[in-house]
Order: C-alpha cells, then sequence, then structure tokens
C-alpha cells in the first residue's frame, strides 16, 4: 500500500482520574508498534510527543466559564487545538495521523482536525459511550465526554476547539458498548448515532457488526475516525487500563474487527485518522495492553497471518 503513517504521541491524562495513561505513548512504541506497521506494509513516521505540564503542576478546578465539574479543562483546550492543528496538517501533507494516547479525551483534537477539511464518519470501539457533558458527568473526568465535545453537546458547544466541524450524529458508530451511565443511557438512546452493544456482538459475531458499523460511518461522508479504547476488550485480554469493565471482547474479536476495518480501506481507503488511547502502564502486566495495542493497530493497516 505504501501509504505514510505519522505516529502522533498525547501523553495527556488530564481527562482521567488516575495517573499512569500519560506513559501510554512509550509503552506502545516500546510493544513494536513501528515494526508491526512495517510488517503491514506502511511506511510509519514518529512525529515525536506533543509537550504538556505535569497534572500535579496544574490547578484542575482553575475558572473558566461554564467549566461545570470538568476537570482540566484548561490544560485539555490546550491540548486538544495543538493536536488538531498536528492531525490537520498531517493530513494536508497527504499523510495518515496515528494518535497515541493518553486518555480518551485527546479523541476531541483527532477529531477536530480530521474533520476541518470534511465530512468525517467515527467508530467508537469503547465499552463506554463518552457522551458525557459537565451537566451529566458523574465523576467530572473528560474522557468520558469526547463525542459529546466533538458534536458540540451542552456547554461544549461555546468551545470552538472541541466541536468538530465535520462530524454528525448519524455518522457516528458503537461497538462493544457495554457500561453507560444512568443519565447517558436517555442521551445514546435519543441520539441518531448506532449502537451496537456486547449484546449484538454475542448474537451477530463481531464481522457483521463491524461491516454494519463502517456502512454508517462512511454512508455520506469523505472518510472515517476510528478510536480504540483499549478498555473496550475484556480486562483478561487488556488488564492495563483505567476503567476495566468485565464481559469485554476477546483477543480474537478484537483482530477480527480491526481486520475487518483493514479489508474496507484496502478496497476504498476510507481511513482517514484513528487513535489508540487508555493503555495505562501502571496497571499493565508485562506490557501486554500496550503490546495488545500495537498490534491491534498494524491489524487496522491490513497485517494478515498470511
Ligand atoms: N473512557 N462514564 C464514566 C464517566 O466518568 O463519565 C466513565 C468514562 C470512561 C471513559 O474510558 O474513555
Ligand atoms: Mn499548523
Ligand atoms: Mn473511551
Ligand atoms: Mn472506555
Amino acid at each position: 500500500m505504501g501509504e505514510t503513517v505519522r505516529i502522533i504521541g498525547a501523553p495527556m491524562d488530564y481527562g482521567a482520574n488516575r495517573r499512569g495513561v500519560d506513559m501510554g505513548p512509550s509503552a506502545i512504541r516500546y510493544a513494536g508498534l513501528a515494526d508491526g506497521l512495517e510488517e503491514a506494509g506502511v511506511d510509519p513516521i514518529d512525529g515525536g510527543d506533543l509537550l504538556m505540564p505535569r497534572a500535579e503542576e496544574r490547578d484542575p478546578d482553575a475558572d473558566q466559564p461554564s467549566r461545570g465539574n470538568a476537570k482540566f479543562l484548561r490544560e485539555i483546550a490546550d491540548v486538544c487545538r495543538r493536536l488538531g492543528d498536528e492531525v490537520a496538517d498531517t493530513i494536508a501533507d497527504g499523510t495518515f495521523p496515528l494518535v497515541l494516547g493518553g486518555d480518551h479525551a485527546v479523541a476531541i483534537g483527532s477529531m477536530h482536525g480530521s474533520s476541518r477539511n470534511s465530512d468525517l464518519g467515527a467508530i467508537w470501539f469503547d465499552a463506554h459511550a463518552d457522551l458525557n457533558t459537565p451537566g451529566t458527568s458523574p465523576s467530572g473526568n473528560v474522557h468520558g465526554m469526547p463525542l459529546a465535545a466533538a458534536l458540540g453537546r451542552g456547554v461544549f458547544g461555546e468551545m470552538d476547539w472541541a466541536r468538530a466541524p465535520g462530524i454528525r450524529e448519524e455518522s457516528i458508530a458503537y461497538v462493544g458498548l457495554r457500561s453507560i451511565d444512568e443519565r447517558e443511557r436517555e442521551l445514546v438512546r435519543e441520539s441518531e448515532m448506532t449502537a451496537f452493544t456486547m449484546a449484538d456482538i454475542d448474537q451477530r459475531g463481531m464481522t457483521s457488526v463491524v461491516e454494519d458499523a463502517l456502512a454508517v460511518a462512511t454512508d455520506g461522508t469523505d472518510g472515517i475516525h476510528v478510536s480504540l479504547d483499549l478498555d473496550w476488550l475484556d480486562p483478561k485480554a487488556a488488564p492495563g487500563v483505567g476503567t476495566p469493565v468485565r464481559g469485554g471482547v476477546t483477543y480474537r474479536e478484537a483482530h477480527s474487527a480491526l481486520e475487518t476495518v483493514s479489508r474496507r480501506h484496502e478496497r476504498d481507503g476510507v481511513l482517514r485518522s484513528m487513535d489508540v488511547v487508555e493503555v495505562n502502564p501502571i496497571l499493565d502486566e508485562a506490557n501486554e495492553t500496550a503490546t495488545l495495542a500495537a498490534e491491534l493497530t498494524a491489524s487496522a493497516f491490513g497485517k494478515r497471518i498470511l
């Protein structure tokens, strides 16, 4: 294929309540990400990491108009602005942006940058719905809010760095949902997003579900963003995450899902940007989760068994 993939590290942990995800980019690189991408037939270049102050040096409740209970919103806005620019510049250069988190709030920057000049669909591989606003969030952690931010819901509507210009609700598909907050459940039900839960995967099998998710995200769009939250997997396969939820996707199902994405990409070039988030090396067992993150990324770019 010869596609050039630019690795962009976003070692941000402002959006989660536990330190550790800031080490995700290092751990995923160390686990062999670049080698895996080469084996998949793409050309990786490493764009390094975005610089950011340590959370301990900042005040999570620093004043910001309409911040609500959202923690570190100023810092997250600053990182997402810079990340959005870098993602947009990478695409303008004809290169593929692969963002390594960090917590899932980095996806706000990825989607903003990727949808700046085009209509973008999205597939959300996650245990969680990530649709809280500062008005509904039980935790105040912004990693539970990136989809609400991208859609400009609630107070995010006033934040130019948050709302992704080219993303519409009906072009977003969840795959593997299993942990939804009480108030979020209504938001998902009332939204125009398509939600494939773990129950759908049980009943229909992963390949068929992901093919449907691809159909949703590519319908009427110029391309898709894939957001891979490692807590999508069962904690047995991916123990190194901050918000594990049992009953998740297996190792084989995960590969099958990303291989399904890659087959579609090989045919139609649909993939436009991707992020791999929520790997927490402090909670991991011998870098197992980072290794899985690297392997799944290679699968998304076409690495095959034979
Ligand atoms: N993630 N729904 C919970 C919250 O605090 O809003 C958990 C969010 C988890 C977010 O894993 O990216
Ligand atoms: Mn620029
Ligand atoms: Mn998430
Ligand atoms: Mn999650």
